[in-house]
């Protein structure tokens, strides 16, 4: 009588708080492809019992407009912090329960308190990296500094770049020593002309995996994200990383939980969960990008550390994006209608 009155209400609150999420329960994650290993989130299912329905996408604007939409319930999404930006101007995402996540404790401090939730109220890092320029240096012999030596009638149908009109946009804005924050009328006139020479000089527009055009021979020369970088040149040291002299994109991808979530504990368990560091030395092992979790770190190889792609040396000066508003969808058409023009 004791027992059920007393000791077994308590023994089932203390169940609940340790494991908030239980057997039986699913999440639906929506992620960037080629981001999250298969394996690692078979780990966590096999831990807690909560299936993980996976789907990925290739861009910020199509995760935004599918949230938007309201197609699909999401409980755990990925974006890149100015896209986070915007959700939290928005209120599409929902303040996160930092008590169930004491796995915070990990991350580099460089990696809290950034730009788009200085708080850190709504996102937590996951993975950070550059866009740069990936050279064949078997087939490419004339020294490529910056965007500039990359965009030329010799490389005609000779190069990959990312599916990604904000960057593709940007990299032309560098060029052009223009803010690439403060995106006007103006200034997407200005490099309207030198978009629409770079779109013919093009082969392959591919942001899940450019490094496929590369290591395959199609394309001798590439702009792309660090991680595809790096795994191309543990792949062959002839595959070159080169920072643009121009202008240097940097983004930090995070998790945060849409406020439509239906399973946020779950969500909460999988966040902490990639935040371990045995978890986080798994993802960096299969996508090696920049890792913001100092303890994963520790965890990785001298020559993983090295690798120039993932852990560029010096400083460099690297630039940031942020929420341009209304822009953002000037730069889309304008994508748009240059490629379909050439
Ligand atoms: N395959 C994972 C790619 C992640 C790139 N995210 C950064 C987007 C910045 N525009």
């Amino acid at each position: 009588m004791k027992l059920t009155r007393f000791l077994l209400p308590a023994l089932l609150a203390l169940f609940t708080v340790t494991n908030p999420a239980r057997a039986g329960e699913e999440l639906n994650l929506f992620g960037w492809s080629e981001y999250i290993p298969q394996g690692v989130l078979d780990g966590f299912t096999k831990e807690t019992g909560i299936k993980v329905n996976f789907e990925t996408y290739a861009s910020n604007e199509e995760l935004l407009s599918k949230l938007v939409a309201g197609g699909g319930s999401y409980d755990l999404i990925q974006p890149s912090d100015y896209t986070a930006e915007v959700m939290i101007r928005q209120k599409l995402l929902s303040p996160l329960d930092l008590a169930q996540l004491p796995n915070l404790k990990n991350l580099a401090p460089e990696f809290r308190h950034l730009d788009h939730d200085p708080d850190g109220r709504y996102t937590v890092p996951y993975m950070s990296g550059t866009v740069g320029i990936v050279v064949n240096t078997e087939r490419v012999k004339t020294p490529i500094k910056g965007y500039r030596d990359v965009f030329t009638p010799a490389f005609k149908d000779r190069i990959v770049v990312l599916a990604d009109p904000r960057e593709l946009v940007t990299w032309a804005m560098f060029t052009e020593k223009l803010p690439i924050n403060h995106v006007t009328p103006e200034s997407l006139a200005r490099v309207r002309p030198v978009v629409a020479e770079w779109v013919k000089l093009i082969k392959v527009f591919d942001s899940d995996s450019p490094k496929t055009a590369l290591l395959n021979g199609d394309v001798d020369v590439g702009v792309v994200w660090s991680g595809e970088a790096a795994i191309l040149w543990n792949e062959n040291r002839k595959f070159q990383y080169i920072l643009p002299a121009e202008g240097v994109p940097q983004f930090v991808d995070v998790l945060a939980i849409p406020a439509t979530a239906q399973n946020k504990a779950a969500a909460h368990q999988l966040i902490n969960y990639l935040l371990r560091p045995d978890v986080s030395r798994q993802i960096s092992a299969a996508f090696p990008y920049t890792n913001p979790n100092a303890e994963a770190r520790k965890l990785l190889t001298p020559e993983q550390l090295a690798n120039p792609a993932s852990y560029p040396p010096g400083h460099p000066k690297l630039t940031t994006f942020h929420d341009i508003g209304k822009a953002a969808a000037d730069i889309d058409r304008l994508v748009t209608d240059l490629k379909s023009a050439r």
